[in-house]
């Protein structure tokens, strides 16, 4: 499946639609959810055209890769979620229920959260 330009995340990228930024570098930005499920609920998105952590796997090079993953340190410890802890998930595609196709880290917390998945 190829990158949809016209997609939520990337019209947020492009100032198109405005979001409540928690933290932005050159390769990342987080910010809270619409529709926030706990407490606490940030997305972080990688600034590079990715459908999903597939394709990033994929296809991101490594500095892009480490950016990322140095930037959910900086922010989960900036929302102070180390110390209690928290969930991070990446759906993906139809099984696993992704709404909107640019690559997207939610990170929940603020709460005990419930069992893994909802439905079992
Ligand atoms: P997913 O189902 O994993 O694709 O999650 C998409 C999330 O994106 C969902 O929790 C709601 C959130 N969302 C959708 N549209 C917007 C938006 O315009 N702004 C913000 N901040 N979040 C959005």
């Amino acid at each position: 499946m190829g990158y949809d330009n016209d997609n939520i995340f990337a019209k947020i990228l492009r100032g198109d639609i405005p979001n409540k930024t928690v933290y932005e570098d050159d390769f990342v930005l987080a910010f809270h959810d619409v529709s926030p499920q706990a407490p606490v609920h940030v997305l972080v998105i990688p600034k590079g055209a990715y459908v999903d952590i597939a394709d990033f796997s994929a296809r991101a090079s490594h500095t892009e890769k480490a950016g990322f993953f140095s930037a959910v340190n900086t922010i989960v410890s900036e929302l102070g979620l180390n110390e209690q802890g928290f969930r991070t998930i990446f759906n993906t595609g139809d099984h696993g229920g992704q709404e909107v196709p640019h690559m997207h880290m939610h990170i929940l917390g603020g709460e005990k959260l419930g069992a893994m998945l909802g439905h079992k």
